[in-house]
């Protein structure tokens, strides 16, 4: 709803920006009917040759419901908007939908690193792709995302997506996303981390299944090497030890 000024790329994006709509309406008729009032009252009222100012306390009946109205049409307001925003918390921080794939995401001062689980869709496992500053995912599936934190409170922002989570050290939160729109998004630090905070960005590729198979065959082919080649250099624990 609100793409044309920031993009929205998954499938619960467009939900943020229906709640975000029906705030700013909701408030803005208000705050339109009382400015508008407040200005006709003030000229309405204006001083006048030969009138004498009233002091009106408001107590009368005929009075209060000006008061009274208005007041139980601002609450009813406020209940659409809980009953609004409650449905949208419960499809995104509530409710996890089966994974096609699950994905890791550490927060540390100040970046961004994650794991794939490559081919074999299995985290902790030699073929994991890991990467810095830069996730890879495709378009369409459902991810489950495992974030961590290891040092200080972070938290994982992608607008695009409109989703934020605090990543605290010593938890791991579940989340998910399902993006629905490839391209190259922005992924940010959304909590005061230190001095690189500002610069605590990644970026969010969405492929589609063909990028992202090309991508992980390339990154696959070159991690295990990696992997076997640390194996290599680390020495043997010496036996009985
Ligand atoms: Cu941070």
């Amino acid at each position: 709803m609100l793409d044309h000024l920031i993009a929205s790329a998954a499938s619960f994006s467009g939900d943020v920006d229906g709640l975000f709509v029906l705030i700013t309406v909701l408030v803005g008729v208000w705050f339109i009917a009382a400015e508008a009032m407040f200005f006709w009252l003030i000229f309405r009222f204006r001083a006048k040759d030969g009138e004498k100012a009233q002091y009106v306390t408001g107590k009368e009946k005929h009075l209060k419901k000006w008061i009274n109205i208005p007041h139980a049409l601002v609450l009813v307001c406020d209940v659409v908007i809980i009953v609004a925003a409650i449905r949208v918390w419960v499809t995104i921080k509530q409710t996890l939908p089966p994974a096609d794939r699950t994905v890791r995401v550490v927060a540390q001062q100040w970046a961004w690193t994650f794991a794939d689980p490559g081919p074999d869709q299995k985290l902790d496992t030699p073929d994991d792709i890991r990467t810095t500053d830069e996730l890879h995912v495709e378009v369409g599936k459902t991810y489950h995302f495992l974030l961590e934190s290891k040092d200080v409170v972070h938290s994982f922002f992608v607008p695009a997506f409109r989703l934020k989570q605090d990543a605290d050290p010593g938890r791991i939160y579940t989340g998910w996303f399902k993006p629905t729109k490839t391209g190259s998004y922005d992924i940010l630090c959304a909590e005061i981390c230190g001095i690189g905070h500002g610069v605590m960005g990644a970026l969010l590729v969405v492929d589609t299944p063909e990028a992202f198979q090309a991508w992980e065959q390339a990154h696959a082919a070159e991690t295990p090497a990696e992997a076997a080649s640390a194996t290599e250099s680390t020495p043997a624990p010496a036996a009985g030890q």
